[in-house]
C-alpha cells in the first residue's frame, strides 16, 4: 500500500518552473498570431507568471532567456521576482538569432565567431551572479545542413573547448545543462543530436554539467524514460524541458499528446529520487502556445504534470518489486497501469485545498479577472514575443 500523507507531501513539494518565452506571443514559421494582453517586457512575464503559481501553488520558478528578457538591472528584476513569491530560474541562452551564427556559434570554424558565441555563455553566467539563479541552460543550433559542409569531429572539438571555458567560469552553485536535439534548425548533422552526445561533453565536463532532456527532442518511437533512468542512474540528469509533440519540436502542452507516457517518464524519476529537491531534477517547461491563451494554458500544463507525478507517485513499488522478482510479467505490468488508471484529480484538489488554494485551478483564473485586466491595461508598446 502506499502512503498517501507522502504522496501529498511530494506534490505540495514539487517545483515547477515556467518559462518566460511562453508568456509572450510565438508561433511557427508560418505566421505568429498576435494576441492581446501579452506581456510588453519581463517584469509583465513575471506579473503573469505569478498567477499561474497563486493558481497552482507549485510554479514559484521562472526561467529567463537572454537577450529576450533583456533589461539594464537584473538584480532589480529578480527582487521584482522575489516581491511577487516567485525566483528567477535557468538563464537560457540564445545562439541562433544573429547573422554571424548561419554556419553554427561556438562550432563555428571562424574563431572570432567563436569568440563571440563563448562571450554571450559568460555574459549568461555574469547574469545568473546577478539573479541568484542556479542554472545555465544551453541549447545550441549548430550544425550543418549538407553531407561534407564541415568536420564533424573538429566541430566536437570546438564544442568541447567552448564549453571548457564556459564551465570554469561557473560558481559554486551553478549549474551547466546541455540540452540536446535530434534536428532543427540543421537539417543534416546537428552538433548535439542525442543525450549520449550531451553525456559525454557533460562527463569531460565535471560535477557541475548536466543533461537537460526536452521531451519534443527525441526520434518518433524513442524510448524516452530509459533516457531518463539511465541519466538518474548515473547522477546527470539536469532537467527537463517538458512539452508534447506529434510530429518534431510541436512544444505542445506538456501531457497533451501522450499523457501515458509522460507518465513512465514520471515513474522513472519518482522511482529513482528524482523528486527530492537534493537530487537536482529541475521541471521546466519548455512551451509555445500558438493558438491557445497563454496563462491558463500554463496553467494546464503544470496540472498535467502534477497528475503524471501523482500517478506515478501511487505506483505501489513493493508489489511491482516483489512481482518483477518473481518473473511475473503480467502483473507487473498491471500494478504500474493501476495507478496510471487511477483518477488524481480529487487527490489533488485535497492537496490544494491543503495548500490554501483553490482545489481548481484553472476555475481559479477564471475568476480571478486578470485575463481582461491585462487586456484592457496593457495597451501601447511593444508585446514580447519569441525572438522579440
Ligand atoms: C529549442 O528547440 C530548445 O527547445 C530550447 O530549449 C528552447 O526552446 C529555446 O532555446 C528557447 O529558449
Ligand atoms: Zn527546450
Ligand atoms: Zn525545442
Amino acid at each position: 500500500m502506499t502512503d498517501l500523507s507522502a504522496v501529498k507531501a511530494a506534490l505540495k513539494s514539487q517545483r515547477i518552473e515556467t518559462p518566460s518565452w511562453a508568456y509572450g506571443n510565438s508561433g511557427t514559421r508560418f505566421k505568429v498570431f498576435r494576441q492581446e494582453g501579452v506581456p510588453r517586457n519581463p517584469y509583465e512575464k513575471l506579473d503573469d507568471a505569478a498567477q499561474v503559481h497563486a493558481a497552482t501553488g507549485v510554479a514559484p520558478i521562472v526561467s529567463l532567456h537572454i537577450p529576450w528578457d533583456l533589461t539594464d538591472d537584473y538584480a532589480a528584476l529578480s527582487t521584482y521576482a522575489k516581491e511577487r513569491g516567485l525566483t528567477l530560474g535557468a538563464i537560457n541562452s540564445n545562439l541562433f538569432q544573429d547573422d554571424d551564427y548561419k554556419l553554427g556559434s561556438v562550432a563555428n570554424a571562424d574563431p572570432a565567431i567563436r569568440r563571440k558565441a563563448v562571450d554571450h555563455l559568460l555574459e549568461c553566467v555574469d547574469i545568473m551572479d546577478a539573479t541568484g539563479s542556479h542554472d545555465l541552460k544551453l541549447w545550441f543550433a549548430d550544425g550543418t545542413n549538407y553531407p561534407g559542409q564541415d568536420d564533424i569531429v573538429t566541430r566536437q572539438d570546438r564544442f568541447a573547448e567552448a564549453l571548457a571555458e564556459v564551465y570554469a567560469r561557473l560558481g559554486e552553485d551553478q549549474r551547466m545543462l546541455l540540452e540536446y536535439k535530434l534536428f532543427e534548425p540543421a537539417f543534416y548533422t546537428t552538433d548535439v543530436p542525442d543525450w549520449g552526445t550531451s553525456y559525454a561533453h557533460c562527463l569531460k565536463l565535471g560535477e557541475k554539467a548536466q543533461v537537460v532532456v526536452d521531451t519534443g527532442h527525441h526520434a518518433p518511437g524513442t524510448n524516452i524514460e530509459f533516457i531518463v533512468a539511465f541519466l538518474l542512474r548515473e547522477k546527470k540528469l539536469g532537467g527537463f524541458d517538458f512539452n508534447s509533440r506529434f510530429y518534431a519540436d510541436d512544444d505542445l502542452m506538456v501531457g497533451s499528446a501522450d499523457p501515458f507516457q509522460l507518465f513512465r517518464i514520471m515513474h522513472e524519476v519518482a522511482k529513482n529520487n528524482g523528486l527530492a529537491p537534493e537530487t537536482g531534477v529541475a521541471f521546466m517547461l519548455d512551451q509555445c502556445h500558438n493558438i491557445e491563451a497563454k496563462i491558463p494554458a500554463i496553467i494546464r500544463s503544470v496540472m498535467n504534470v502534477q497528475e503524471a507525478t501523482a500517478k506515478a507517485l501511487l505506483v505501489d513499488l513493493n508489489a511491482l518489486r516483489a512481482a518483477q522478482l518473481a518473473g511475473d510479467v503480467l502483473e507487473a505490468n498491471a500494478v504500474l497501469m493501476d495507478a496510471y488508471n487511477t483518477d488524481v484529480r480529487p487527490l489533488l484538489a485535497e492537496v490544494r485545498t491543503e495548500l490554501g488554494i483553490d482545489p481548481d485551478p484553472m476555475a481559479a483564473y477564471r475568476a480571478s479577472g486578470w485575463a481582461s485586466r491585462i487586456v484592457s491595461e496593457r495597451v501601447g508598446g511593444e508585446q514580447a514575443g519569441w525572438g522579440a
